[in-house]
């Protein structure tokens, strides 16, 4: 017999589907629509390092869900590609002057070499990478159409800036307040950037949650970042001149217990307000803050810290004169970036109130009295006292008149409020899609006409950025001066480009239809296709890739562009697998596992199924070398049984059964993604069918059917090797018979007073009146019995019955 040799087998059939283009798709009118569906991974960023075992885990979750829908009848579009534009090839071209192009080419072919040595069934002509101007041509236009439909301005905002790498950092190159690259302590510049007005979709976005089946982790994670909250504006007269100062509260009915102001450091009025005496501290705590993050600054756990302008406002609903201080604990980018403080009932206010001797005024109680407050009172159910002619009032409707008061009034305003940002779009840096507009002098700024697209990179042969906090394209003389497309005057190129999201916010679309040359996607396949109908990949996306492709995605919509809202019907976040013994597989700890040693050691097909037997898709769990060999000896037995003689006769009832309870067990876990347990069920069934001498074609065929979805390879070559010149990823999935599923004959335990008194085989589906029945026809029974009060009898189906006598 010969030894189950991966290596070969698993070499064979991937040149076998990929000559035969067995997993090409395409749209196919005859599938109707509910049986097209559209299974998306999370495509990889192509780094140096090649694939980790964490991207095979989702890859091979989607790959055995896409076999077996094809096994049951739909057209699966299941496509892959890569993110190659993106930080480390630039910063690997800064260090070795090694264009980012030559690696990032070098780092696909590498990724594209592992994914296929899993077998994957993915359909290779639509492979789309985001570096390539074919794909960013359509990234271009897509900016473009969100700019003529205003979403996109020009702002100065203060962005992080590591002074060592002369560069702007987005908020995820940041790692504990340092420089990802260098390590240095990132500090706030102001910079000109290119922003999305994304806070004008936070409502949609929040809409659209509500019609996706997505796991309510992700959906809240969404929801926080987003971030809705109700309130009101309301404006502070200054005591002295002509200033007003602009606040945002969720609180209005607090209003009369607002005995001081904070405006955020970096608030425009902090210069015009601060008086001679106060000048140098406050700019002192203005440098101070500049250094910190957001996070550390609204850290609750931290001391408060802050300083008096000199200044004061008055309290527009009793004319109480109120100190204005500065603090870094207001954002400056959240609601108008200054705050009436209300110490009393906000925890953070309360704190900084105790530290720096400020009045508390409470206003809102419990049950209607005033007590003294020995701590902050926030709740949002209580009833308004020392507030006029609002006392007495509810929280809740104490905030509805108070609104209604300040709007007759003038003074203030209904408000919404995000903790949504605008999303800053531009960065400084070379390996990125050009942002497509033109700077005139005379005509502003002017977008780069769509048939010029795409606006190509230019070569460069110095990545280093400028210093300036300006991108290396603005080094480049002859490629930043153009003419104007409107007036034809000399004018220069935005020299900003793209982040790394913008790829990865339409790549599905892409995938629809990647030759297009006239359209990003051509209307009728996008329709054919959309929307995904599972899409796959790790929860450290649950945010900024997920909420960026939404928001392209619902004005796109707007647009008339895409035929559906959302663009993910059905979202899963695989678990992370770690190293050995539960901890996180790092390189610096040595115990990251690499996919190609275990295929070399074990092949594909085990790697494939041990990923999936390690257990539920969505849990963290520890890789475990002992349980890649468990799940190889389980291929050896399987190849061990193909090899035997087949025998052609009937199924014993035995067989079938063992045979159509494992369907239908895969047939329930395979459709709903729960792997670990189908591959328990085909353990069992190895192990019941394992003894015979040959191997019985009725029931072997079927399950190396069931098989073939979870490890293609071995089961093309056994299908091979028991006479098919078919190839088994186009069988049709079997189907089971119920009645073969259920046991037909159990052991019922008979007790009488608590004790064992009989066993009886009954059928397995037998009714509670039958099974006391049969028991009191037992003679044993009957010995027990006799003569006795029968007190009570109870009767659990398919186990025992327990008879009380007296
Ligand atoms: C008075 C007040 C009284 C407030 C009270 C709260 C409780 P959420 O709910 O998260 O939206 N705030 C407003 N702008 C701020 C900024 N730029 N930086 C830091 N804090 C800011 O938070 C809204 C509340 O946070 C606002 O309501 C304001 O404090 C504060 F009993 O106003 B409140
Ligand atoms: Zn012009």
């Amino acid at each position: 017999m010969s030894s189950y040799n991966f290596t070969e087998i698993e070499k064979k059939w991937q040149n076998y589907w990929e000559e035969n283009k067995t997993f090409k798709v395409t749209e196919d009118p005859s599938f109707p629509k509910e049986k097209r569906m559209y299974v998306l991974d999370m495509f990889p960023y192509p780094s140096g390092a090649g694939l980790h075992v964490g991207h095979p885990e989702g890859y091979t979750a989607t790959d055995m869900y896409c076999r077996y829908l094809r096994m049951n009848g739909y057209n699966v579009l299941h496509p892959m590609g890569f993110d190659s534009f993106g930080l480390p090839a630039e910063n690997y071209a800064i260090k070795t002057g090694t264009h980012p192009e030559a690696t990032t080419v070098a780092n696909i072919d590498n990724f594209r070499r592992q994914i296929k040595s899993l077998g994957f069934c993915y359909d290779w002509d639509r492979e789309v990478s985001t570096h390539t101007s074919e794909y960013y041509k359509w990234t271009q236009w897509i900016f473009l159409q969100l700019y003529k439909k205003g979403l996109a301005y020009e702002a100065e905002t203060p962005i992080n800036w590591c002074p060592e790498c002369k560069t702007g950092l987005a908020n995820e190159e940041v790692k504990d307040g340092g420089c990802d690259r260098c390590g240095t302590k990132v500090s706030r510049k102001n910079l000109r950037q290119w922003m999305f007005e994304i806070t004008k979709y936070g409502d949609s976005l929040l809409e659209g949650l509500n019609n996706i089946s997505w796991t309510e982790s992700v959906k809240a994670m969404q929801n926080n970042w987003i971030g809705r909250s109700e309130g009101a504006n309301v404006v502070f007269k200054l005591e002295k001149g002509e200033g007003e100062i602009e606040v945002y509260t969720t609180r209005p009915d607090t209003l009369f217990g607002a005995t001081y102001m904070v405006l955020s450091p970096e608030h425009k009025l902090v210069e015009e307000i601060t008086t001679n005496e106060y000048k140098d501290a406050v700019e002192d705590y203005k440098n101070q803050a500049a250094l910190k993050s957001d996070l550390e600054r609204t850290d609750l756990a931290k001391g408060k810290t802050g300083v008096f302008t000199g200044a004061y406002a008055i309290n527009p609903v009793n004319g109480d004169k109120i100190p204005v201080w500065i603090s870094d604990y207001i954002l400056i980018s959240y609601g108008t970036g200054a705050i009436m403080a209300v110490p009393a009932h906000d925890e953070r206010d309360w704190e900084f109130a105790k530290t720096f001797n400020l009045p508390i005024k409470q206003v809102v109680s419990r049950d209607g009295n005033i007590t003294e407050l020995t701590e902050v009172y926030p709740a949002k159910d209580g009833i308004a006292v020392n507030s006029g002619k609002f006392d007495g009032m509810k929280t809740q409707d104490a905030i509805k008149a108070i609104i209604s008061w300040l709007e007759e009034e003038k003074i203030g305003f209904k408000s919404v409020n995000y903790k949504l940002r605008d999303w800053v779009f531009s960065r400084q840096r070379y390996w990125g899609e050009p942002i497509p507009l033109i700077h005139c002098p005379t005509c502003g700024t002017v977008p780069v006409p769509e048939n010029e697209l795409p606006l190509e990179l230019p070569n460069v042969t110095s990545y280093e950025p400028s210093g300036t906090g300006e991108s290396p394209l603005a080094n480049i003389d002859e490629w930043v001066n153009c003419s104007c497309p409107k007036c034809g005057e000399a004018a220069k190129r935005e020299t900003n480009t793209m982040p790394q999201w913008a790829g990865s916010c339409w790549y599905y679309l892409r995938y629809i239809d990647p030759k297009n040359t006239e359209a990003f996607c051509s209307k009728e396949k996008e329709e054919y296709w959309m929307p995904v109908g599972l899409y796959v990949g790790g929860a450290e996306h649950a945010v900024l890739h997920l909420l960026y492709a939404r928001f392209w995605h619902h004005v796109l919509h707007d647009l008339g562009l895409v035929s559906t809202r959302e663009p993910f019907q059905r979202l899963i976040n695989q678990g992370m697998i770690l190293g050995e013994g539960g901890i996180k597989m790092s390189k610096s700890l040595g115990n990251v596992i690499n996919p190609d040693d275990v295929i070399k050691e074990y092949g594909a097909d085990s790697m494939r199924l041990y990923e999936m037997f390690m257990g539920p898709l969505e849990v963290t769990k520890p890789w475990d070398t002992s349980g890649i060999s468990g799940v190889y000896r389980f291929l050896n037995r399987v190849w061990n049984m193909a090899n035997r003689e087949v025998s052609e006769e009937a199924p014993t009832k035995e067989q079938l059964k063992s045979l159509h309870k494992t369907i239908k067990k895969l047939t329930h876990d395979t459709s709903r993604l729960e792997f670990n347990t189908g591959i328990a069920q085909m353990m069992i069934f190895v192990n019941e069918n394992y003894k015979d001498e040959k191997v019985n074609r009725a029931i072997f065929e079927p399950f190396i059917k069931l098989l073939a979805p979870y490890t293609p390879h071995i089961a093309e070559e056994i299908w091979q090797i028991l006479g098919h010149d078919t190839i088994i990823a186009n069988e049709t999935w079997p189907e089971f018979d119920e009645e073969l599923t259920k046991d037909d004959e159990v052991t019922i335990v008979i007790q009488v007073n608590g004790k064992l008194r009989a066993k009886l085989q009954m059928p397995a589906d037998i009714s509670k009146e039958d099974m006391e029945k049969a028991a009191f026809e037992d003679d044993n029974i009957k010995t027990h019995t006799d003569g006795k009060t029968i007190v009570k009898v109870i009767a659990v189906p398919g186990k025992l019955v327990n008879i009380v006598a007296k």
